[in-house]
């Protein structure tokens, strides 16, 4: 079945596709088409702009708990069309069917998280420093919310983003990456109409980043937009960023990472083995917490080397539908750039993992392959990289796609300030019995995460998400720490004393003792 989709701003589809047509088509088989994306264009994301401005005070009217409800109501539909979000984001991004699944458990978990935040939203009262008066804090929403995510987590990740923000009071613009459109296009259904949403409150722009950029310059210039969420590359979030800065807001920016996992001498090799499989190329190693490269210590190099290798070489790639460890590239301007990054591998590297290198089709089989005929698809080899140094680019960089870098360390240290060097900031994880390598580590380490014994992927929706560095500018997302990122705080003071009592100035002073001794 093929879908059209197109924005919605207002509550009414736009017409027409100023910003031109695509047809979104399954990596997976080129030859299946999933949507027909009518494109936007900057006037249209300046449109959806205006109209969320003019709902928003309606919106921060209704009591947060009403709100709270709508998130409950949008929590047990997207439950209850789980499985048909599901195949649709396997079909449109390639994404394993039990991942897919999990990615929509995210969302469920999210509202189920939030649904009892529209009881809370709790302020304070703050004892003041003079008599009859009295301090308080009030959250108060941002105001119009622009929120960029990219294609990897279709829906998972906007959820953070969307759900979160209603609950505040704000309303809401959402971009979705245009390869994945129509996984966009039904969140946005199941959100607006579980919520029961008033027109305008969270609208859909269906546009290119260009396109976007500018939208998002004069709606920023017309002070319809107050506050932008982006999910992408470091590169386009530097821009945002900048954008963001002339406007005085700081924008939440979720980046690329090129996530550390340490393989220490006490770890359990197995069970580094089978992390550092899952996060290397779990989603064919397209989520921004994918393993970049494994930091092993020497005394246990070739044991772990040859045990990854095994289990990359035995690994089920191929049809998302089946129970495979990944699937294809996202879409095809992946897989162009992740044959970049294979461009990058040089001759003191040794490869590992497959039985070839770059795509698998007919004349480059892989073992194994999971499905019809490969060169269908968008399918890459795993590969892993021994032997990457500093200077190396597989090293500094991220390489969005399945591929892992592999270097030696002597002591813990080091392995820091290997994980450091490239200066992103997002995953990281150690494999270690040793509790003060655990300490060491998460004190030394650049990441906003770390993970023991376990993925570098895989983040639980209620703790801290976010990255420091070119991972991102600090700020976080999930459970109670991004209600800063959708709120603003407004302190008030309420003097009933009947007089100006000023601060600091008209406070009274105890008389101690200090001269008083023990004897
Ligand atoms: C991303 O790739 O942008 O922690 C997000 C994880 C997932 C989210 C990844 N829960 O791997």
């Amino acid at each position: 079945m093929q879908r059209s989709v197109t924005s919605v701003i207002a509550g009414k589809p736009a017409s027409g596709a100023p910003g031109g047509t695509l047809t979104s088509v399954s990596p997976a088989d080129l030859s299946q088409p999933v949507a027909q994306v009518a494109l936007g264009d900057a006037g249209t994301f300046a449109a959806a702009a205006r109209a969320a401005r003019a709902a928003q005070a309606g919106w921060a009217d209704v009591p947060a708990p009403v709100r709270g409800r709508a998130i409950a109501h949008i929590g047990r539909l997207v439950e209850d069309n789980a499985q048909a979000l599901a195949r649709l984001v396997t079909r449109e991004i390639g994404k394993p069917y039990a991942e897919a699944l999990g990615e929509v458990r995210e969302i469920v978990d999210t509202c189920d998280f939030f649904l009892g935040e529209g009881r809370r939203l709790y302020g304070q009262t703050v004892p003041s420093e003079m008599p009859d008066k009295q301090l308080f804090t009030f959250r108060n929403p941002v105001g119009v919310v622009s929120v960029i995510t990219a294609g990897n987590f279709p829906v998972a990740v906007p959820s953070w983003y969307l759900i979160p923000a209603l609950l505040c009071g704000n309303t809401v613009v959402w971009k979705p990456a245009e390869y994945a459109a129509a996984s966009g296009a039904a969140l946005f259904e199941l959100i607006t109409r579980g919520g029961g949403l008033p027109d305008g409150v969270l609208n859909l722009v269906l546009a290119d980043g260009e396109q976007t950029f500018a939208g998002l310059s004069s709606a920023l210039a017309e002070g319809t937009v107050d506050k932008i969420g982006f999910t992408g590359s470091s590169a386009a979030g530097e821009r945002v960023g900048e954008l963001a800065g002339r406007y005085r807001q700081a924008a939440c920016l979720e980046l690329g990472g090129k996530n550390p996992m340490v393989v220490t001498p006490s770890a359990d090799l197995d069970l580094a083995t089978e992390g550092a499989l899952f996060a290397g190329f779990g989603t064919a190693g397209q989520r921004c917490t994918s393993l970049g490269t494994v930091i092993v210590h020497e005394s246990v190099h070739e044991e772990f080397l040859a045990r990854f290798d095994a289990a990359a070489r035995a690994a089920a790639v191929g049809d998302p539908m089946g129970g495979v460890l990944y699937g294809p590239m996202l879409a095809a301007k992946f897989a162009e750039r992740f044959e970049e990054y294979l461009g990058w591998i040089q001759p003191h590297h040794r490869v590992l993992g497959s039985t070839a290198v770059g795509r698998i089709t007919a004349d480059a089989p892989r073992q194994g392959f999971a499905g019809g005929d490969p060169g269908a698809g968008l399918f890459y080899h795993p590969v892993i990289v021994d032997g990457v140094r500093e200077d190396d680019a597989i090293f500094m960089q991220e390489t969005f796609g399945p591929m892992v870098g592999v270097t030696t360390y002597r002591d813990l240290a080091e392995a820091i300030r290997l994980g450091n060097a490239p200066g992103y900031g997002l995953s990281s994880a150690i494999y270690t019995r040793d509790p003060a390598e655990v300490f060491a580590f998460r004190r030394g380490i650049s990441a906003g995460m770390v993970s023991v014994n376990n993925s570098t992927s895989g983040a639980e929706a209620h703790l801290p998400f976010g990255g420091n560095g070119r991972s991102g500018n600090g700020a976080r997302q999930s459970g109670i720490w991004v209600l800063d990122q959708f709120t603003r705080w407004q302190s008030v003071n309420w003097d009933y004393s009947g007089k100006l009592q000023k601060a600091q100035m008209d406070v009274a002073e105890l008389a101690g003792d200090p001269g008083y001794r023990l004897d």
